[in-house]
């Protein structure tokens, strides 16, 4: 192993340079920097080939954190095995033996999934992060935080968050190394298990230092600490970290994302939903593109034709699903290019085109299984990191939705590793709990989802999970119209936020969580796509329609397919559809369910109830008006006006 000192001075130079101007200038000014750098080592990796201004960002975050070691992540297979070796050692991972290189790791309970409530964006103005809200009334659309209290929730934080543990410098692309679409990152963390994850859900190593190097040498600073330095001779737990002081922060005019106390999922793999999401946006909305909680898909018709779709739905519903989508309609084929997260952008030529940023996907586990998602069960039993799934006592992993020969007749542990049976009374694996997967490893991997250029989006879908009055699908009649879709999706809570109980919340775009900058202004940008080049059709569908007892009304999944079928005849300009209050629906016969198995009541599925979308609509002008205020854009508040007169007339 190579250990080369750090801190040559010139190093220490630029990095005081820098303190000065940048976020985190919190270290309290007793740190000695270069004592602190001479007693830190280099146990892993090259410090000869990060950038000067790498160097420096990493400088100020060992000034901070102070922690003992520090290791530069190669990227290579070698350090993988070493940070599994130790992560067995310290608890965190144990091997499932039944398959090739998986792991389980289970979290501390309090830290299970993302914190909504505990993550800020920092801007000069408040109204630059969140509408003003009349009347005081509490903002749901992200949440703010000054200069100074972020600082302050640094300085209570992270000076000596790293003590006694080896810091790790993570060089990352989002989106292939090199392509020019792509945005490079450096994720500087105490936790093994996040760098694990980050080289599967990123390209991450050495080859991006490289790139680095030779271009204009701009990244995304993204520091993560879970907040438990390692004192005298106590055992460190198996999963770090610091639930009641977590806290995740954004200053998007720096490009810079600090995070502290949880190592779970969006909390802590800075990637994703910090900066391909909330930085993304702000980023895109300055250079005139858009970074989207979306998946995207290929499908081929049975003539042969290919289009590509990118829908944006909620949390833990259904873009994995969708994305890897096994058809039931005869000839059709469906190909994955990304589950989680769309960059769009316009070409030269004004066609819309996308990029999936990630490297792997961070699934949902629960609910996956040979018949609901047959394609990610050939994905994630090689190379997988689970996280709080039950495990089994042949080695295996087990979750609610797997079937009895899926599990076979080992005895299970639960997430919790605990002893359990069917009648616990109480779910196996954690409703929230994921596996983290290599996307090269999707057999229906979409030959062109690493291509530099993107893939061109013909429809975007929006949707969520509406058990009431909501059809399965309806088209936008336009542009404006498809917008105030978006603006105004609502969806019953899941289990990947902390939201206790169902019940049915706004979620704008899928984004409501994700927003780098004020929704309003979110809104014009979206308006605003039609000006730059062709846009794409949209869409509002709901697989998750329940009958009066309760049961979903629609069998989803691979029957998905005959929505997107009716989506791709509607793209070629088949004049299959009718007008309604709410959009266009699929005219009589126009979707294609013959050979479905089980009878569909397709009445129920498409009902209009005038007085659900009577106060349905009165909900979204309430949203608006309390959520959204004066930054509400006119052409949006008059597509509510128009929905609103159809209704009426209904
Ligand atoms: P995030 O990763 O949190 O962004 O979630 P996601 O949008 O990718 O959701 P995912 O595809 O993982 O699905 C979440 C849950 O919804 C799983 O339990 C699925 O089994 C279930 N689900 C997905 N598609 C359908 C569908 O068409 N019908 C029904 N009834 N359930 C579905
Ligand atoms: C989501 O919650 O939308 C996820 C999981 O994709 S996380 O990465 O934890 O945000
Ligand atoms: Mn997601």
């Amino acid at each position: 192993m190579k250990c080369i000192k750090l801190c040559p001075k010139s190093i220490i130079v630029q990095a005081r340079k820098s303190l000065k101007s940048q976020l985190l200038v919190a270290a309290p000014k007793h740190y000695n920097f270069r004592l602190i750098c001479r007693a830190l080592s280099v146990n892993y990796g090259d410090a000869k080939a990060l950038t000067p201004a790498v160097k420096a960002y990493v400088e100020q975050c060992v000034s901070l954190c102070q922690p003992d070691q520090l290791h530069i992540c190669d990227g290579s297979q070698a350090e993988s095995k070493q940070l599994q070796q130790l992560m067995l050692k310290q608890g965190t991972i144990v091997p499932l033996s039944k398959y090739e290189n998986c792991w389980l790791a289970r979290t501390n309970p309090a830290d299970v999934a993302r914190v909504e409530s505990k993550t800020f964006i920092c801007t000069p103005r408040k109204e630059q992060t969140v509408p003003v809200t009349p009347n005081a009334t509490p903002g749901t659309l992200g949440n703010w935080i000054s200069e100074a209290d972020l600082q302050a929730a640094i300085a209570e934080r992270f000076p000596g968050s790293m003590k006694g543990r080896t810091m790790y410098v993570i060089p990352f692309s989002m989106g292939p190394v090199g392509s020019p679409l792509s945005k490079i990152g450096i994720e500087i963390t105490d936790s093994p298990y996040v760098v694990e994850s980050m080289k599967i859900m990123t390209r991450a190593g050495s080859k991006v230092l490289q790139v680095l190097q030779q271009g204009d040498g701009q990244f995304v600073k993204c520091l993560h600490s879970v907040g438990t330095p390692a004192s005298g001779t106590q055992a460190q737990p198996s999963w770090p970290c610091d639930p009641e002081r977590t806290i995740i922060l954004h200053k998007p005019a720096d490009n810079e994302i600090v995070s502290y106390g949880s190592g779970y999922g969006g909390n802590s793999l800075l990637g994703k939903k910090c900066f391909a999401l909330r930085i993304g946006s702000t980023i895109a909305k300055r250079e005139g593109w858009l970074a989207e909680h979306m998946l995207i898909l290929g499908i081929t018709n049975p003539q042969g034709k290919k289009i590509y779709v990118a829908a944006a739905f909620p949390s833990a519903c259904g873009k994995t699903n969708l994305a890897m989508m096994t058809p039931t309609l005869p000839g059709y084929k469906v190909e994955c290019v990304g589950d989680d997260i769309a960059w769009m952008k316009f070409d030269s030529k004004g066609v819309l085109r996308a990029i999936n940023p990630e490297n792997g996907f961070f699934g949902v586990a629960p609910g996956t299984s040979r018949t609901t998602n047959p394609i990610a069960m050939d994905t994630i039993f090689r190379n997988t990191v689970f996280t709080n799934v039950a495990s089994t006592s042949d080695g295996g992993v087990y979750w609610e939705g797997m079937s009895a020969a899926e599990m076979g007749s080992a005895s299970i542990t639960d997430w919790l590793g605990k002893p359990w049976s069917k009648d616990s009374g109480k779910p196996a694996a954690h409703p929230n709990s994921r596996f983290c997967t290599p996307a090269a490893q999707c057999p229906i991997i979409d030959p062109a989802w690493e291509d530099a250029a993107g893939v061109p989006i013909s429809a975007i879908l929006f949707g969520g999970r509406r058990p009431a009055g909501v059809p399965l699908v309806y088209e936008a009649r336009d542009w404006a119209h498809g917008v105030f879709m978006g603006a105004a999706m609502r969806s019953e809570s899941t289990a990947a936020a902390e939201h206790k109980g169902k019940m049915i919340m706004h979620d704008p775009f899928a984004m409501r969580p994700f927003f780098g900058y004020n929704f309003g202004d979110y809104l014009s940008h979206w308006l605003s796509m039609e000006q730059r080049g062709q846009v794409p059709k949209i869409f509002h569908v709901n697989w998750f329609r329940k009958s009066d007892e309760g049961k979903f009304l629609w069998p989803g999944f691979g029957d998905n397919s005959r929505v997107l079928d009716w989506v791709f005849r509607r793209v070629q300009g088949e004049q299959c559809y009718e007008e309604s209050p709410i959009g266009r629906l699929p005219s009589e016969g126009a979707l294609n369910v013959s050979g479905m198995q089980g009878k569909v009541d397709l009445t129920q599925l498409f009902e209009l109830p005038k007085e659900f979308w009577q106060q349905e609509a009165k909900e979204i002008e309430a949203y608006f008006k309390a959520q959204v205020g004066e930054h509400l854009p006119k052409a949006v508040a008059a597509q509510l006006g128009e929905l609103k007169a159809r209704v009426a007339k209904m």
